[in-house]
């Protein structure tokens, strides 16, 4: 690879581009470009051509590593208009196959300027590279192994796209620390998933010998002890279930018993109380344990492994290492333990502001945004470590029964992290123009700034449109231009799809859409957005898949 890219020694810090399927061969490269001291970029297969030249100009990459299986998408983008002109590493073969080969950390190396780009939207309209540098990605895995005490008898089942940190850091890196196995099953598919849930318990499996934990072999076998995933998953999950047959709807319950499912998580968007209900009675008692996290932070709040720690609505407390504060929006004033509730009684709302090491280094080339995002530490602070804003609101709230579960627990217990303070609960996102669908974030603004790019849209608002399915939808409404060579008298979301197809990754093109006359705006030509969608789109709200009784 360092060969490859035109260099001796190692890469000091420049950017690797890489487009592997979830697999092995994408584990030994990720490595390999934390071992040649270079900062990996990954490059997700499902995005258009403009997306990832965006990508691959902004982090100046010098190199792009390709699976064979991408070496035609990767020629087509180092074919395409780039600024840059990194060189191409097309693996020859596929390294994995029933191979499997120990691998040491080394505690001490030294990681130079080796990390993570991941690229993220903001609330400006274009994504930002979120930097993590080795030993940011080293304190969030160890955060978690300490918290969700993953372990080498763990069989964690894969799901998630690998260029975001759900799926790379918590499925993939924290458990590789800790010898856990990994078996990839992507893209996500429920049936897929409920027949490898169900494998090791259908009659012929259980009358051969069912292996409990890793040897280094991945087997059909072997029992999944833990899975992560978006809640969008967990309802399709649910959704699909009652179509299997009766065999595979047993043997699936059986997989997901708290006794074989060690560890069933739910996070990068908001869980609702039906699907985690609903999977609570299915597995017969599993509850979904709910964290909070950031492509900046990592997970920053987490429930206890104690199932009486994974409080309804709530994503529990600071994770191992990390630092969290609220901070009042109306007063700016820091919402101390004890002042959760104001002198009329009234909770206090404050946003999540965090610290510690496990929060991202920079934006990408990007000081302005990096030093926005940060609020300096109080005077009398002796940490004058700065405080990340996250953007999202939440309370603190005391949950009965929680401190007695905890005091019964010993304190010099791994567990010790899960806090006898109050729980957080997370109240939504500061700024309108976040959107969160299916765990994927999007920013309205890039989307909008697409949106008026195309000749035919005179005004264009972008919305977050409430879904049962998918947390929130991307919901455009636009004026069409009735003027002029580019008039139209009519655009379908079929259009809208069609146009916009090759421009943006599938889950930013809107699922809905309304043509309007004219967007409402304020005196200071600001459109309320909250007000637009439930004008707008009311009828999408009233007809969603959460309001019928079936959600899940
Ligand atoms: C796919 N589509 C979407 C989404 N995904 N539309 C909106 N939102 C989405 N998230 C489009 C498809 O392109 C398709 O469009 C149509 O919706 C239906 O596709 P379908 O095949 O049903 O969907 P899918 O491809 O199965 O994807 C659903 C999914 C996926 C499995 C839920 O979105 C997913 O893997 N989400 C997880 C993302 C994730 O890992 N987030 C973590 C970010 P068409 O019909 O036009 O083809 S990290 C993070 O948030 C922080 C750190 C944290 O706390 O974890
Ligand atoms: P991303 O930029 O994709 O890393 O998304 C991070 C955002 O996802 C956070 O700022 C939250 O708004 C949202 N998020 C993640 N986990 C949760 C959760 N458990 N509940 C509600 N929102 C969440």
């Amino acid at each position: 690879m360092i060969e490859a890219a035109g260099r001796t020694g190692d890469l000091d810090g420049e950017r690797v581009g890489f487009m592997v399927e979830n697999s092995y061969d994408y584990v030994v490269t990720i490595l390999a470009i934390l071992a040649a001291r270079a900062i990996a970029v990954p490059l997700s297969p499902s995005f258009p051509v403009p997306e990832l030249q965006y990508i691959v100009d902004h982090s100046e990459a010098l190199l792009i590593v390709s699976s064979s299986r991408f070496a035609a998408k990767t020629k087509q983008l180092l074919e395409s208009e780039l600024a840059s002109k990194p060189a191409l590493l097309v693996l020859s073969k596929h390294l994995g196959g029933g191979v499997h080969e120990k691998v040491e950390l080394e505690d001490q190396a030294d990681s130079g300027k080796a990390g993570l780009m991941l690229y993220t939207s903001g609330t400006t309209n274009r994504p930002k590279g979120v930097l993590l540098p080795e030993c940011v990605m080293t304190a969030q895995a160890q955060s978690l192994n300490k918290a969700w005490e993953y372990s080498p008898e763990d069989h964690l089942l894969h799901v998630l796209p690998l260029h975001h940190i759900h799926g790379a850091i918590n499925a993939l890196y924290a458990p590789l620390f800790s010898g856990s196995s990994v078996e990839f099953l992507f893209p996500f598919n429920a049936d897929a998933v409920w027949k490898r849930f169900a494998a090791p318990f259908l009659p012929r499996a259980k009358s051969s010998e069912r292996v409990s934990s890793s040897d280094g072999s991945a087997s059909q076998n072997e029992v999944v002890t833990f899975f992560t995933a978006v809640p969008t998953v967990y309802s399709r999950l649910l959704a699909t279930h009652k179509e299997l047959s009766p065999e595979m709807q047993e043997a699936t319950r059986e997989a997901i018993l708290p006794a074989h499912l060690r560890l069933n998580i739910s996070g990068s968007a908001a869980l609702p109380t039906p699907i985690k209900q609903a999977w609570t009675d299915l597995s017969r008692g599993n509850v979904l344990l709910e964290r909070f996290g950031m492509t900046e932070v990592g997970m920053a709040l987490s429930c206890g492994l104690d199932m009486a720690h994974r409080v309804d609505g709530s994503v529990g407390w600071p994770l191992p290492s990390v630092e969290a504060r609220l901070v009042d929006l109306d007063t700016g004033a820091v919402i101390e333990a004890g002042q959760e509730v104001d002198s009329t009684g009234r909770e206090r709302s404050g946003e999540i502001q965090l610290r510690g090491p496990t929060i991202f280094a920079e934006y990408w080339r990007n000081p302005t945004a990096t030093a926005s995002e940060f609020a300096a530490a109080a005077e009398n602070d002796a940490n004058t470590t700065p405080w990340f804003k996250t953007g999202d609101v939440a309370v603190r709230r005391d949950v009965d029964g929680v401190d007695s579960v905890l005091s019964i627990r010993s304190k010099a217990a791994s567990q010790d992290w899960t806090g006898d303070r109050s729980m957080y609960f997370i109240l939504g996102r500061k700024s309108a123009d976040i959107i969160k669908s299916g765990g994927e974030k999007v920013s309205a603004l890039e989307v909008e700034r697409e949106l008026l790019s195309l000749p035919m849209i005179a005004e264009a608002a972008v919305v977050a449109v409430p879904s049962g399915r998918w947390g929130q939808k991307v919901g455009a409404v636009v004026v069409l231009q009735t003027k002029g060579e580019h008039a139209v008298a009519k655009w379908s979301a079929m259009d809208m799809r069609r146009t916009l197809k090759d421009r943006l990754v599938n889950y930013k093109i809107p699922q809905v859409l309304r043509v309007v006359e004219s967007i409402p705006r304020n005196a200071m030509g600001k459109i309320n957005k909250k007000q637009l969608v439930a004008q707008v789109f009311a009828d999408e709200v009233r007809d969603d898949e959460a309001s019928k009784s079936n959600a899940v």
